[in-house]
């Protein structure tokens, strides 16, 4: 089935929130926001930015009715500052005016004295200070101080990724409507209508009940509207509150980039041993996360990191310790992978640096210490239906290692101002939140009385088709026509207590519910239809809107059934909740079963580096997936290319630069490079593995939104090859993104 909104895209009729028509006496808001990464705020003097014709208001914090609080783990997040500003950007007040453009020339007017106080944008610099988010957390598994001594060979080194801007091509955005008794409605876009809701009614001070949420799709998320969305529209909700008029607040790009977190910059420390036979034998890995100024989704983000620490391989002595690390930067956020990403960089460059040293390849490593069925995780989960040794075998059988090893080889030989390297990158990627309260969704399902369906569940759609699979799975329980079934937008009122559309497990979550939902609905629809023809229950089935009676064509349709059944007085709607079972997590312990699977995959990348210019092109990626048994491959074949060209962006060009006082200077898109057209790889071949799919995933299908990101890992280590076949003396570091500048360096270090 096509995706549902594919048409709408192209055709631009698809509805954002910017879509939305503008209520009359609408006001608009901008923010303004701490020019100074630390201080104390002396003095802020309003007068000639409120006597600008147009203007409304400026609201602060004074003029919230309940608590000035939008921290979601931690409550460490002040809406609006009040005292002190902890980054650039953090927002301080919020001017409503007539239009946009007044509120931006009033913003200029408003005039505000700081002490600055001294800024800490380095994660090693703020452990050192002792300015954690929370205590650090460990995981480990048999005894790394043991394992030492068995070792072969030992290596130890650094490594660090940078942050990454989302990027999503909607901004950030709120539309806030007062309805009668105190009531508000807000459209926002937004992976999370559960905690703006719940965030708008704990700053307002009343009940999530007086708050309805709405949410049409997203331009994009990636995981910086999960937690990061809801500022904006508590801020509209509370203009609409007092001011009892609809208010919009809609982020321009250069403001976004300012006032957003981003993806958690890393920098690492590891040491990993290795027996005779080039089994690893010893992990041993220090993660300092950046988390910003306030904890927003850091301490999530930083468990996920260590649940990923030694991403595909066995090991049998690990041990992972995580440091969320204060700084004065804008909070950072969740992003596809979710820390996940970081904590495997800092394994494969650990084994790419072993293999550098033993002269052999990284792969050959790589292939030896494959996760395999029954191996134990860090965090005491057992490794079951594992596909990677298939998935290797696979990667050999098809789109041939050995040749690509030859190809590269001899190219080079034969070529001494372009270079060429490859890298394999398998990745291990757990499904499930791994906080195990948040896996639970709800769908609501109708039938109307003239046989056509309405859907509404939990889930957000923000390109990833997740409601092209829903209306899949609603059509296919009752087997009609497609075009019977409307996905409704994402809506508290009618869904609530959502968990946000994270953590690629959506379509599973509120698949399951609704089809929960569907089982409910089929079982009385079977019972009504079985009085009609005087047999069982069980006896009925329906196939293409048609009854069908012990295997035989009825002459009764779909439609005619539920007419009956709406005369009968069945009930023709059902909420379906679901709750993924198993699953569980023991913080005091760090250890459980916290994910209901893994989705397992692999990755060769090409490239060509130009020895002269510094620059690279990627000739091809080649992946074998484990998509389980996919129900869309179209869209899932969708979101392995975007992820891995997301996941090569951020470990080649998207270089985030933050000066030593905390400013942002990669703060729009002439000074931010996402990857283009030019930049993504000439070939990317995708392959299934055959598998028969994990039975938690929906319809076997498993979970595809953020693994695919990781395959671009391998972008580092192909170019990095690249640049030692030219400069055998390019000093090993690992510190992505490998940009153009640094591929430069590499070739002529000495
Ligand atoms: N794909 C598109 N087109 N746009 C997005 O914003 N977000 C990613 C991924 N794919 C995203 C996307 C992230 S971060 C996640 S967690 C998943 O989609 C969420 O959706 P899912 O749970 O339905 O996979
Ligand atoms: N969000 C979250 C996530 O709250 N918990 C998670 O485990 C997660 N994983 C990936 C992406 N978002
Ligand atoms: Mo995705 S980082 O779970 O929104």
């Amino acid at each position: 089935m096509k995706n549902i909104d594919s048409k709408g895209h192209v055709t631009g009729k698809s509805i954002y929130l910017d879509d939305i028509p503008t209520i009359q006496g609408t006001l608009f808001g901008v923010i303004f926001d701490s020019p100074v990464a630390h201080g104390h705020i002396e003095s802020i003097d309003y007068s000639k930015a409120l006597a600008l014709p147009g203007i409304q208001t400026i609201l602060t914090s004074k003029e919230i009715p309940g608590e000035n609080q939008i921290g979601g783990i931690f409550p460490d997040e002040e809406l609006f500052a009040e005292e002190d500003v902890h980054f650039q950007g953090q927002p301080i007040a919020l001017i409503l005016a007539e239009s946009e453009h007044i509120a931006f020339q009033a913003r200029k007017l408003i005039e505000i004295k700081i002490t600055e106080k001294e800024a800490i944008v380095d994660p090693r610099e703020a452990r050192k200070k002792n300015q954690l988010i929370f205590p650090p957390r460990t995981f480990s598994l048999g005894n790394t101080d043991s394992a030492w001594s068995q070792c072969a060979h030992i290596f130890e080194g650094q490594a660090d990724t940078n942050g990454q801007e989302h990027l999503y091509i909607e901004m950030q955005g709120a539309y806030a409507s007062p309805l009668e008794n105190g009531n508000i409605r807000v459209s926002s876009s937004t992976q999370g209508p559960t905690a703006v809701q719940r965030t708008i009614a704990k700053v307002l001070g009343m009940g999530m009940h007086k708050i309805e949420v709405d949410v049409v799709r997203l331009g994009g998320g990636f995981g910086g509207k999960e937690d990061q969305a809801t500022p904006w529209a508590v801020m509209a909700a509370l203009g609409a509150h007092v001011l009892k008029k609809p208010v919009k607040v809609v982020l321009h790009r250069m403001d976004d980039m300012r006032m957003t977190g981003k993806r958690h910059p890393y920098s690492s420390d590891y040491k990993i041993g290795l027996h005779e036979d080039l089994k690893i034998l010893a992990y041993e890995v220090i993660f300092h996360q950046n988390a910003g100024a306030a904890a927003d989704l850091s301490p999530a983000v930083m468990e996920r990191t260590l649940f990923h620490s030694t991403n595909s391989y066995f090991v049998p002595n690990v041990k992972a310790t995580a440091y969320s690390c204060k700084t004065n930067l804008p909070p950072n956020t969740a992003f596809r992978g979710f820390g996940g990403p970081q904590g495997m960089f800092v394994i494969e460059a650990a084994l790419v640096h072993a293999a550098n040293e033993l002269g052999i390849s990284a792969h050959e490593l790589q292939k030896k210490n494959l996760l395999q069925d029954g191996d134990e995780f860090p965090y005491g989960q057992i490794a079951a239906d594992v596909g990677l040794t298939q998935i290797w075998s696979d990667m050999e059988a098809k789109f041939d290692i050995k040749g690509a090893e030859k190809r590269v080889s001899d190219f080079n030989s034969k070529n001494s101002d372009k270079k060429k390297g490859f890298s394999l990158q398998p990745i291990a990627f757990g499904i499930s939140f791994t906080k195990t309260p948040m896996n639970q969704a709800r769908a609501l399902v109708h039938i109307y009385s003239d046989g056509s369906v309405g859907v509404s569940t939990g889930a957000v759609e923000m390109g990833q088709g997740v409601n092209t699979k829903m209306l899949q799975i609603a059509a296919d329980m009752f087997s009609i026509d497609p075009s019977k079934v409307r996905l409704e937008s994402t809506n508290t009122t009618r869904v609530a207590n959502t968990s946000p559309t994270a953590a690629s497990a959506t379509a599973d979550l509120n698949g399951k519910a609704l089809q929960n939902a569907c089982y409910a609905l089929l079982t009385r629809l079977k019972k009504s239809a079985a009085d009609h023809f005087g047999s069982a229950a069980s006896d009925i089935q329906f196939k293409d809107e048609q009854v069908i009676n012990s295997g035989k064509a009825t002459d009764m349709t779909w439609n005619q059934l539920i007419d009956q059944a709406f005369l009968e007085r069945v009930c023709l709607t059902e909420n379906g909740h679901y709750a993924t079972p198993i699953i569980n997590f023991d913080k005091e312990k760090e250890k459980g079963h916290p994910f209901a699977y893994h989705v397992y995959g692999l990755a060769l990348t090409e490239v060509t580096v130009d020895c002269i210019r510094g620059t690279y092109e990627f000739d091809s990626v080649k992946i074998v997936h484990d998509f389980g048994e996919s129900m869309n491959l179209p869209v899932d074949i969708g979101q392995i290319e975007g992820g891995l060209v997301q996941g090569i962006g951020w470990m080649t060009m998207e270089e985030l630069d933050y000066d030593k006082k905390g400013k942002l200077r990669s703060n729009s898109l002439s000074t931010y490079k996402i990857p283009d057209i030019y930049s993504v790889p000439k070939e990317v071949l995708i392959e299934a593995l055959e598998t028969e799919g994990a039975e938690q995933a929906i319809l076997k299908s498993k979970a595809v939104g953020e693994p695919p990101l990781m395959y671009g890992l391998g972008a580092y280590f192909a170019i990095q090859n690249a640049v030692r076949a030219f400069n055998p003396d390019a000093q090993q570091t690992f510190d992505a993104p490998f940009t153009h500048e640094k591929v430069l360096m590499g070739l002529y270090q000495i």
